[in-house]
């Protein structure tokens, strides 16, 4: 099933950050897509369910040098 989650991201200042973060999402399997606002300071992201869990999504704005929460 396609699901959407937000995740609040704390520490981009920049739209290259936006940038990095979108990219770690939408290269995880199975994230369909991934809108980054730098102002509201969050991701958007559609995927399926099947394919990756929320904790991945999570996981990967982490790795990626952001925090979450
Ligand atoms: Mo601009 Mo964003 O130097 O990490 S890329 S702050």
């Amino acid at each position: 099933m396609t699901a959407s989650s937000t995740l609040k991201i704390q520490g981009m200042t920049c739209n290259h950050c936006v940038m990095r973060v979108a990219k770690a999402l939408k290269s995880l399997p199975g994230v369909q897509d991934a809108q980054v606002d730098l102002q509201k300071a969050q991701a958007v992201i559609t995927y399926d369910d099947a394919k990756v869990a929320p904790e991945k999504l999570a996981a990967a704005v982490v790795e990626s040098g952001y925090k979450v929460g």
